[in-house]
């Protein structure tokens, strides 16, 4: 039996499809249109009560996982890779995944829904200056480490499920909110997170994601809104 990843076309189960590609385990696929809300519907409720995408169904597991960085920790520790396992670099690991879940996608949700979180659609514009001035910081603290370090990724020499993390966060700046995104230019400006994204895409396993999720072989560095051929990007 294989795991299950429910989603839709660049949306963050993206980010678990690369580590189930880096770990080459098997899954299936199944498709949460959200052009048709399908996330909100009750089944999908079930299994992820926030009505947000990803969903990995494990088998073994008794419920159904969510939340992408709980899920990336689930299966770096199920398969003993992509996280550091040396106990003294296992706290590295753990601070940067959670600063990537909670701090930088979670401000970045706020760029992509930023009506959800205003009481005034007339205050949108002045809360997204502020998130992407926090957003762009959030990269150069991003590219700082890798420069602390030498790199070539977040945690040092071993790619960990941080950096997918990381790219793909990286494409959903530079894409959405269509029309009022950060700058590409103020990525590539930030020279250590600019290589790693780059060697990121030319990896075989994310290129096999990237093609399931239907964005292209530049994914990280020259993204393009995606034309899907099931499902839509969002709603
Ligand atoms: N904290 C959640 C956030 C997931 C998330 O933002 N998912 C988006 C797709 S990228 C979603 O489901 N959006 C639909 C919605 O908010 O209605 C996680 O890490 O899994």
């Amino acid at each position: 039996m294989s795991y299950t990843l429910y989603g839709s076309p660049d949306s963050a189960n993206a980010v678990v499809r690369t580590a189930l590609e880096e770990l080459a385990q098997p899954y299936q696929d199944v498709l949460v249109d959200r052009g048709a809300a399908a996330q909100h519907s009750a089944a999908y409720r079930a299994l992820n009560p926030q009505g947000l995408l990803p969903v990995l169904v494990v088998p073994g597991q008794d419920e159904p996982l969510f939340e992408t960085a709980a899920i990336l920790l689930f299966l770096a520790d199920r398969h003993a890779a992509l996280l550091p396992q040396a106990p003294s670099a296992r706290g590295r690991g753990l601070k940067w995944l959670f600063f990537l879940s909670n701090t930088l996608h979670a401000d970045l949700r706020v760029l992509f829904y930023s009506a959800r979180y205003v009481s005034d659609e007339a205050a949108i514009p002045s809360l997204r200056v502020a998130m992407h001035r926090r957003v762009e910081a959030h990269f150069g603290l991003l590219d700082a480490e890798i420069a602390r370090h030498g790199g070539p990724w977040l945690l040092g020499e071993a790619l960990s499920v941080c950096d997918l993390y990381l790219a793909w966060c990286a494409r959903w700046a530079q894409l959405y909110p269509v029309g009022d995104t950060l700058p590409g230019a103020a990525l590539a400006a930030r020279p250590r997170l600019w290589s790693l994204l780059e060697a990121l895409q030319q990896r075989p396993a994310v290129q096999r994601a990237c093609q399931r999720e239907e964005v292209g072989l530049q994914a990280f560095t020259a993204p393009v809104v995606p034309q899907p051929s099931r499902g839509s990007v969002t709603g």
